[in-house]
């Protein structure tokens, strides 16, 4: 297949899936046109059968803003044209799904689109009364739409006025490159062998509850010395740190900043924290869980559909602090538990979330797609 994959290329997971999906897609014989403003952080452009197109955005005084969703939607038509798309593949419906639908409808033919909701796009940005039906409004017009998580898929049906099949097609991990890598030097430049090590991946956004991560720490440490690697960044960055001086742990908290490669921070941590207020899937999550790593997280949204509560890790209340704090040390305080609880974050990450098992899933959904009749 032709398959024009759009995303957003800068930190975030619906960038990293799409990006992901797309390569792992030119691995399997597909020509991949990534149509972004800019390379995806994880694009490896390289690589046989991947193309990337650069969307550029004019910029004329008379703009206040510049025209993106037109821009974007301009590029998608010239590839599509000119490469003879099969299908665009947006990630995030905002404005992808739009700029899409947009496309097919001006170039006609047999191009078909498919839309994933990661989350944000869904729960925060969407529910915005104002973007609500135009967000709908896309939906409906995608030839296909796919949903990371069960919960996800069932959000959207509640809060748009959908009249769309909607299917879901989990978030994926691939078990080779996610695989525990022991550095004790790496290590010991954060913690000393008697201390424990949480971590946090995110981009920091206040759904993320990045303040919480770092009172959970504080928690811990008064019970178990620890360390917390705090790995990406973002609006509440700031915030954070100044909560670790709120709490006198600043010197336990270590800022790492953004970092293309995370299995090597990943596979020196005890525990992975993600007090998240909701979370449509928990990427972040998964990619810990495939290292080895337990993870405490809130409950709510997807990520009971990744982390088995009691058994990879505990899910809680997001609210609740000590909650939060007794099941890091549940985790953390007894070698054995933690090593069970690590060996079943692997497995279950590795036996359900495997690439190799999902991206054939979005395989056969295009297929399927394509097959559909263009009315
Ligand atoms: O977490 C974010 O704010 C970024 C966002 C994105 O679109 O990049 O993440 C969402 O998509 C990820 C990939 O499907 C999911 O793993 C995250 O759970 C989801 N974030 C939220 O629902 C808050």
């Amino acid at each position: 297949m032709k398959i024009g994959i759009t995303c957003y290329p800068s930190y975030g997971g619906s960038g990293v899936v799409g990006t992901e999906l797309g390569m792992e897609l030119a691995r399997r014989g597909h020509s991949v046109h990534f149509i972004c403003y800019d390379a995806p952080f994880r694009l490896d452009r390289a690589q046989p059968n991947v193309y990337y197109h650069e969307v550029n955005i004019p910029s004329y005084p008379l703009f206040k803003h510049p025209p993106y969703l037109l821009a974007l939607t301009a590029k998608m038509l010239e590839t599509a044209r000119y490469q003879s798309l099969d299908l665009l593949h947006v990630h995030y419906a905002i404005p992808h799904a739009t700029s899409a639908c947009l496309a097919r409808d001006i170039i006609g033919g047999r191009l078909k689109v498919v839309t994933t909701l990661h989350g944000t796009d869904i729960t925060l940005v969407a529910s915005d009364p104002s973007f609500r039906d135009v967000v709908a409004h896309a939906i409906n017009e995608s030839d296909g739409v796919t949903a990371v998580s069960e919960d996800l898929r069932q959000e959207t049906l509640r809060s748009f006025p959908v009249c769309t099949d909607l299917v879901t097609i989990p978030n994926f991990v691939d078990p080779a490159v996610y695989v525990r890598r022991p550095d004790p030097c790496l290590r010991g430049r954060f913690a000393t062998e008697d201390e424990k090590i949480l971590i946090h991946v995110s981009n920091f956004r206040p759904v993320k509850r990045v303040a919480m991560v770092v009172r959970i720490l504080a928690g811990v440490n008064r019970r178990l010395p620890s360390r917390l690697l705090m790995v990406g960044d973002g609006p509440d960055v700031g915030m954070a740190r100044e909560v670790t001086q709120e709490l006198g742990v600043d010197d336990r908290v270590h800022f790492l900043g953004r970092q293309e490669q995370v299995v090597e921070l990943l596979s020196q941590a005890d525990l992975f924290l993600l007090p998240s207020e909701r979370e449509s899937f928990g990427l972040a999550a998964l990619e810990a869980m495939a290292c080895g790593v337990p993870v405490v997280a809130s409950r709510t949204g997807g990520l009971p559909e990744v982390v088995a509560d009691g058994e990879t890790g505990y899910l809680l209340d997001p609210q609740d602090l000590a909650a939060m704090v007794d099941a890091a040390i549940a985790v953390l305080v007894e070698p054995a538990t933690h090593e069970r609880m690590a060996a079943a974050a692997r497995r279950v990450a590795v036996s359900r979330f495997p690439t190799d098992k999902i991206v054939p899933l979005y395989e056969a959904y295009y297929r399927q797609v394509m097959e559909s009749r263009t009315d």
